[in-house]
């Protein structure tokens, strides 16, 4: 997969996909990622990107056309044809199922603008799909752009090790938050390793960590537990986690 970001910092971006899992992923051949910056596509003395906002008010507005030749450039740099992807938190919002679907792309083109804007002719001219990263502000797309970057690595054949399984990470089977984790020592000053971990009985320890998946999911996010599309058997086990909290209360 080849992904080519347009930014205004995009030795910024490529920092960010140098390492870890997206390094790897690129160092094998899986991923690639290219900058552009804009201001190599400005024209006179100053190189000038952007512009004040018709209308008035604060801040500045991204200019039509060293972004539109950067973005020809960037396309022109590869035969496949390219989503184009603007990173504004005016998207829509980016969830793992938008991540899986993004992976299986031959090619992407990330759009960075800052905050205030592009004109808003190059983005219905030029954008596939507009996406944002939550419901926060950031000074500019570049974040966000190294947060896609990141979620569809990840997804590539071969960018995982075989102990970085992303069938077992929240959302990525069933769209429930992940179980705890508990490595060693058993007994810490902290506190101890739940005991059915150590029992080696698979059965119960599959059943401990979907419960656990379960409640969490039902306390922390209760907006992603669908409680009424719950198997019976997963009914039961939330049931019992809600009994086990209760009953702890009155301890
Ligand atoms: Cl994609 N861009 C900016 N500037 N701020 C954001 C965002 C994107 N997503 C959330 N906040």
């Amino acid at each position: 997969m080849r992904v080519d970001v347009v930014s205004l910092f995009p030795e910024f971006v490529a920092q960010i996909a140098g390492h870890g899992v997206v390094g790897r992923a690129q160092e094998r051949g899986l991923l690639a990622v290219h900058g552009w910056n804009p201001r190599d596509h400005a024209e006179g003395s100053y190189r000038r990107v952007d512009d004040r906002p018709f209308g008035g008010g604060p801040g500045m507005v991204m200019l039509i056309d060293p972004l539109r030749d950067c973005l020809a450039a960037a396309r022109a740099a590869d035969r496949a044809p390219a989503k184009v992807i603007y990173l504004t938190p005016q998207g829509a919002p980016l969830t793992q199922a938008k991540v899986r679907e993004l992976a299986k792309c031959e090619r992407l083109i990330l759009l960075c603008g800052r905050y205030e804007g592009i004109d808003e002719r190059l983005i219905e001219a030029e954008a596939d799909e507009e996406l944002s990263i939550g419901d926060y502000v950031l000074s500019g797309g570049e974040l966000a752009a190294a947060v896609v970057i990141d979620a569809v690595a990840r997804l590539q054949e071969g960018a995982l090790n075989d102990n970085e399984s992303a069938i077992q990470d929240s959302f990525e089977e069933d769209g429930l938050l992940d179980c705890p984790h508990y490595t060693r020592p058993v007994e810490h000053s902290l506190g101890v390793v739940p005991s059915v971990l150590m029992s080696g009985n698979h059965a119960e320890i599959a059943k401990w960590r979907r419960q656990q998946s379960l409640g969490r999911t039902w306390l922390r996010r209760p907006d992603l537990l669908h409680e009424d599309q719950l198997s019976a058997a997963d009914r039961k086990l939330l049931d019992a986690f809600r009994d086990g909290l209760a009953a702890e209360k009155t301890k």
